[in-house]
C-alpha cells in the first residue's frame, strides 16, 4: 500500500514535471503593482514575449500585476529571499537599501525627462544597476516614469508655503521622508496600496505621484487638486532576484538581460501615450491644475536634503557627473 502510494505520487510528480517541461523549462514569476495594461506590466509582458521568442519557448516571465504578489518593499524582500524571480519597481523604495539608488532619487537632480534618460542610458546608470549586485539582487533596466508632483484633497498649492502643515503620503524611503519635511509639510511614508482609501478618510491629506499612476490608482477621484512642481523624476527599474538568476546558464543570463534592453523602447512610447491619456482624463475628471508654478523656492528648500544624504565620495561624484550631464 505504502509502495503504491509512493509510486502514484512518483508518477503525479513526473506527469507535472513533463507539463512544465511542454509548457517551458523556466517560468519566471515577476511582481508589479500596477493594473495590467499599465505601460510597466505590459513592458515585462513584452519581454517575456521576447525571452520566450529567443529560447524557443523554454523561458517564459509570467506578471502577477496589481500587487497580486504583495506591495512594493515586501515584494523587494521576497525578491531577494529568491521566493520572486523578477520584480519592477520604483528606485524609491531600494533607498534605504541600496545607497545609490538615492542619487536619481534626489529632487529636482534631474532637469528634465531627457537628461534623465542621457544619464541612466550611460555609464551612471550601469553604475547604479551594478550597486544591486550587494544585495541579492541583479538590476536589468530602467523604464520610465515621468515626473512626479503633489496632489492632495484640500485646497490648489500656488507655492511652497501652501503645503505647510499638510500631511502627504511618501514612498517608503527616509530621503522622500526629509523631501517633503523640507518643504514644511508633513510626510507620512505608507504602501502605495493604502494610499487611496488614507486620503479618502483624511488620514492624509494628499500624496505625490506621475499622471499615469495619480489616474490610475484612482487617487484623483478623491484629490481634486495637482500641482505641476515636479520635485522628483526618479525611474523605474526591473530587478531580478539573485539566487533565480545564478541558477540561470550564461547564454540565459545574456539573453534576459539582451531582452530586458530591447523592451526599453517599446516600454518608452507606452509610456508617452499612457502619459497623455492620463492627463486627459484626469483634466476631463473636473481635477483643478496648478501647472504655472515657481520652482525656485522648492529647489532651494532641498538644500539640506541634500547635505544629509550625498556624504559618501561616491554619492558625491555622482550627484556632480550628473549635473556636468549636458
Ligand atoms: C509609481 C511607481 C510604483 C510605485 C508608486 C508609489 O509611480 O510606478 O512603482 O512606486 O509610484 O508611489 O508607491
Amino acid at each position: 500500500m505504502k509502495h503504491w502510494k509512493t509510486m502514484t505520487a512518483a508518477f503525479g510528480l513526473l506527469a507535472a514535471s513533463a507539463m512544465t517541461v511542454q509548457a517551458a523549462d523556466i517560468v519566471l514569476r515577476s511582481s508589479d503593482t500596477h493594473p495590467d495594461g499599465y505601460p510597466t506590466v505590459e513592458a515585462v509582458k513584452y519581454l517575456g514575449e521576447l525571452v520566450k521568442e529567443r529560447s524557443n519557448g523554454r523561458i517564459e516571465i509570467e506578471v502577477f500585476h496589481s500587487a497580486q504578489l504583495g506591495q512594493e518593499k515586501d515584494t523587494i524582500e521576497q525578491t531577494q529571499f529568491g521566493v520572486i524571480d523578477m520584480n519592477r519597481v520604483s528606485l524609491g523604495p531600494f533607498n534605504n537599501i541600496i545607497e545609490e539608488t538615492q542619487v536619481p532619487s534626489l529632487p529636482y537632480i534631474f532637469r528634465s525627462v531627457d537628461h534623465m534618460h542621457k544619464v541612466m542610458d550611460g555609464p551612471i546608470g550601469q553604475e547604479i544597476l551594478d550597486a544591486f549586485s550587494d544585495h541579492d539582487l541583479v538590476g536589468l533596466v530602467f523604464y520610465d516614469a515621468g515626473s512626479r508632483s503633489f496632489y492632495n484633497r484640500q485646497k490648489p498649492v500656488e507655492n511652497m508655503a501652501d503645503l505647510s502643515g499638510m500631511k502627504f503620503r511618501v514612498m517608503q524611503s527616509d530621503l522622500f521622508v526629509d523631501m517633503v519635511n523640507a518643504l514644511g509639510a508633513n510626510a507620512t511614508p505608507m504602501p502605495y496600496g493604502e494610499v487611496y482609501s488614507s486620503i479618502q478618510t483624511g488620514v492624509i491629506d494628499g500624496a505625490e505621484n506621475n499622471w499615469p499612476s495619480f489616474e490610475s490608482s484612482g487617487h484623483f477621484e478623491v484629490a481634486g487638486y495637482y500641482t505641476l512642481d515636479e520635485h522628483l523624476i526618479v525611474p523605474e527599474v526591473l530587478v531580478m532576484s539573485k539566487k533565480s538568476w545564478d541558477k540561470l546558464s550564461a547564454e540565459d543570463q545574456a539573453l534576459i538581460r539582451q531582452a530586458a534592453k530591447d523592451s526599453v523602447p517599446h516600454m518608452r512610447k507606452l509610456w508617452a501615450e499612457r502619459e497623455a491619456a492620463s492627463e486627459a482624463k484626469v483634466r476631463e475628471a473636473g481635477v483643478k491644475i496648478v501647472s504655472d508654478i515657481d520652482k525656485t523656492p522648492f529647489i532651494e528648500a532641498m538644500k539640506p536634503v541634500y547635505e544629509k544624504y550625498v556624504t559618501s565620495d561616491k554619492l558625491k561624484d555622482l550627484v556632480a557627473r550628473i549635473q556636468a550631464t549636458e
